[in-house]
């Protein structure tokens, strides 16, 4: 039955039945009885297993195919009707081609096969800053996962009206053939399509494909921005809240900043961090001049591997119920999930991510580097009471971050928004040695946004400074960096909940209440002004951070940063004549501070 009489909806739908051939279509109408009975469907072919309901209620488990278990950037492409608009960061293919590659992968592809159409909506359904989208896949680990990422069903097609302002998402898992494997924007067409995969990252297209390559077109074009950011909010103990906004490139422990628990010391005071997103931000200008933020999800799509009670016990918490886990261990005594770093050892009975019973001499992971939780955000121990405020949060500030052995202090400012933005401009990570071997390989990674920018990437900068001057009140701009080395590759800096010490002196920044020392790259604190007090690290043994060691990591190490010029001038050589002529002066400035 469908569930609309939207012209536009029905024609795609018609569309996109008359080319894949399905034998029915199912309209989600965001009934817990459908998804139910979807579940159950699922149960009895294999894709989904249900886990120990006394242990982990409503919680299912789910194997991808072998040869499909990551994003796959270089089959991701960016299908602009010009291909000068797609710019240096994207792989670009015309829109007729994609249309036409695509149409063959899914042509006739779900004979015999259910389609399925999920209305749903990015955002709080009743907010200013919520999208609709339409994913019609022939996969129900996806409309379960759907379910939990975004809101789905028939009320989101209410607000859509007869509207045809919505995401058209098409997605077919096809033959999992990974050299027909296309993971097409149209930002131009509001469209989507994903063929021959069934890994969430390029399947739930609410996320990467809508929430950040499809929007971040839509803000370039409506006047908001969408980011690759987590949201969250400090409570200090008389009540007041602060907002934060934050990016990260990957393998930066940026969930693990959304949902951290500040130290004894804070937490007894009664000061307490809330998470409102651990991914994506949309941003919007109020009508006081500031900047809010709205997370247009309603779940997470966490890595699980290294989540513990440790190191991040409110993300575990998130697990326990109602949740998706894809890759990880299967314990086939009990039927529960394990992952490395869940606990020391791992338990007797596992099968590993690829279903083989685990041998214990085998050096292979037993759970995907890559396995996730797809958990409600509501299930979060830490979410705050207005994570669905439809009016979003007022950002106090913006913070990039990467992992940086040498050259990013422990926290810096920015001189001001534009600045603030050729900070985020120049982002840079360092490759780690368990990923890749090649320790401290740079890879520049602008405001983290680098595989998700759905246009040029110049044009993309542009649209920072342009935000910039809309805004009377505009968040200040921060850079962090938590891994700062010593000469024996010790992590100077304990990181984790002692992350809240950089927060507290942010804030205290955006509310005046703190001086700075102006340096080459921008305001660094003065060791004295970051709170130490409880503090008991031990950088390596017998050596305990102290304020001299807060000292060394906030120096500006010059020649780390001249070193880095040349390769921050490799990056803009190729984004050409649309580098905004601010983030050259910035550039400028920045090389001759550093003489
Ligand atoms: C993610 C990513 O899955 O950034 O969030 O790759
Ligand atoms: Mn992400």
């Amino acid at each position: 039955m469908t569930l609309t009489t939207n012209q536009a909806v029905l024609k795609f739908v018609q569309d996109a039945t008359d080319l894949t051939c399905p034998d029915q279509v199912v309209w989600i109408d965001g009934s817990e009885a459908q998804l139910e009975t979807l579940r159950k469907e699922a149960m009895s072919t294999g894709e989904l297993i249900k886990l120990n309901e006394e242990k982990l209620p409503g919680c299912y488990y789910h194997r991808s195919a072998l040869n499909d278990v990551a994003r796959v950037e270089g089959r991701t492409f960016i299908c602009t009707r010009k291909q000068e608009d797609c710019g240096p960061t994207n792989n670009w293919m015309a829109p007729q081609e994609a249309y036409q590659v695509a149409s063959d992968v899914l042509r006739g592809s779900m004979k015999g096969r259910t389609m399925y159409v999920i209305p749903f909506c990015m955002g709080p359904v009743a907010s200013r800053f919520a999208k609709v989208g339409i994913e019609i896949t022939d996969s129900i680990y996806v409309v379960v996962s759907m379910a939990i990422m975004t809101r789905v069903g028939k009320t989101v097609l209410d607000k859509l009206g007869d509207s045809n302002d919505f995401v058209r998402g098409l997605h077919g898992k096809c033959q999992l053939d990974e050299e027909k494997r296309y993971i097409l924007q149209f930002p131009e067409d509001n469209a989507i399509w994903s063929v021959n995969s069934g890994y969430g990252g390029n399947v739930l297209l609410g996320k990467k494909c809508f929430a950040l390559r499809i929007a971040s077109f839509q803000g370039k074009n409506e006047g908001w921005m969408a980011e690759h950011m987590l949201i969250l909010g400090i409570e200090y103990p008389d009540g007041q809240k602060k907002y934060v906004a934050a990016a990260f490139p990957s393998a930066c422990g940026k969930t693990n900043l959304a949902m951290m628990l500040p130290p004894e010391y804070y937490s007894k005071k009664g000061y307490k961090v809330w998470t409102l997103g651990d991914d994506i931000a949309w941003l919007r200008i109020g009508a006081d001049g500031r900047l809010y933020a709205v997370n247009p999800e309603a779940g997470f799509f966490g890595v699980a591997p290294g989540t513990n009670a440790k190191s991040n016990p409110n993300a575990l918490a998130c697990t326990h119920e109602g949740t998706i886990f894809t890759n990880v261990a299967l314990n086939s005594k009990d039927k529960t999930v394990w992952w490395e770093g869940l606990t020391k050892t791992p338990p007797e009975g596992l099968l590993n991510w690829k279903g083989e019973p685990h041998d214990d001499s085998s050096k292979e992971k037993i759970a995907h580097p890559n396995s996730r939780f797809t958990a409600p955000a509501k299930n979060c121990p830490c979410i705050a009471d207005n994570w669905e405020d439809p009016d979003g949060v007022p950002l106090s500030a913006i913070i990039f971050g990467g992992r940086r052995a040498k050259c990013a202090p422990l926290v810096y400012q920015s001189r001001d928004w534009d600045h603030g933005v050729f900070v985020g401009s120049i982002m840079a990570s360092e490759t780690t040695a368990a990923a890749t071997g090649a320790v401290g390989v740079v890879r520049r990674d602008p405001m983290a946004m680098r595989p998700f920018i759905g246009y040029h990437v110049g044009d993309y900068f542009q649209h920072w400074i342009d935000m910039g001057k809309k805004m009377s009140n505009p968040p200040k701009v921060f850079h962090v960096n938590w891994f700062r080395t010593d000469e024996e590759g010790h992590f100077m800096w304990p990181g984790f909940g002692d992350n809240f010490r950089v927060l507290e002196w942010i804030i205290k920044r955006c509310e005046g209440q703190v001086e700075a020392a102006e340096t080459a790259i921008g305001y660094v604190p003065k060791a004295e002004d970051i709170c130490l007090d409880a503090l008991d690290y031990e950088i390596s043994e017998g050596r305990k951070f102290n304020v001299d060691t807060l000292r060394e990591i906030l120096t500006v190490d010059k020649d780390a940063w001249n070193a880095d010029i040349s390769s921050i001038e490799d990056f803009y050589a190729t984004i050409g004549s649309r580098l905004p002529k601010e983030l050259r002066s910035s550039l400028d400035k920045l090389e001759a501070n550093l003489k």
